[in-house]
């Protein structure tokens, strides 16, 4: 009797262990795979979390804080400059502080690497063979780099853990500019 119930005490811990295990580490910090991921754009012309990891099926919201103007976020293929229609979104720009943010969604159902740029703000340069790679657009003001970024879609809980602190949709003072 004693034995048994031993028995089902080591059961019970040992699913509780696997049933861990088993948890994306955003789900281990509390944190559901439906919370939304969020990059923000803001007068800089640059997206503002340029590496997130999200798991499939997580939404990744992109949030146009720039009063200056609109931008897109158009999905490419590195290896091939062709486009990635699973990432097409056009972010109207913001009218300031307390004012709807203009918004995209995206998500991805299987694990990779998606990799978009704003074509307003940034093009796609030719590099070897195929290759493109995101490149400053003359005459776009803000900073001097490409507007360009990329999503990992994983289920590994030690890349989504690297993930940057997650911010939210409403932003902070300062933020906004164009
Ligand atoms: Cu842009």
């Amino acid at each position: 009797m004693r034995t048994m119930g031993f028995g089902l005490v080591a059961l019970t811990i040992a699913a509780l262990v696997l049933g861990l295990v088993g948890c994306s580490a955003a789900q281990a910090r509390g944190v559901a795979a439906t919370t939304p991921v969020y990059i923000h754009m803001n007068g800089a012309n640059h997206f503002l979390e340029p590496l997130v990891a999200v798991a499939p099926g997580q939404p990744v919201v992109f949030v146009n804080q720039d009063t200056g103007g609109a931008h897109t976020i158009v999905g490419y293929d590195p290896l091939t400059g062709a486009k990635n229609p699973a990432i097409n979104g056009l972010v109207q720009r913001s009218k300031g502080a307390g004012q709807p943010a203009s918004t995209y969604t995206v998500r991805f159902a299987k694990a990779g690497f998606y990799s978009y740029y704003c074509s307003v703000h940034a093009r796609l340069a030719k590099t070897f063979g195929g290759a493109v790679q995101p490149a400053y657009r003359n005459g776009v003001g803000g900073f001097k780099g490409a507007m360009a970024g990329t999503i990992v879609v994983t289920s590994d809980p030690a890349l989504l853990a690297a993930d940057p602190p997650s911010t939210k949709l409403e932003e902070l003072p300062g933020f906004f500019g164009g």
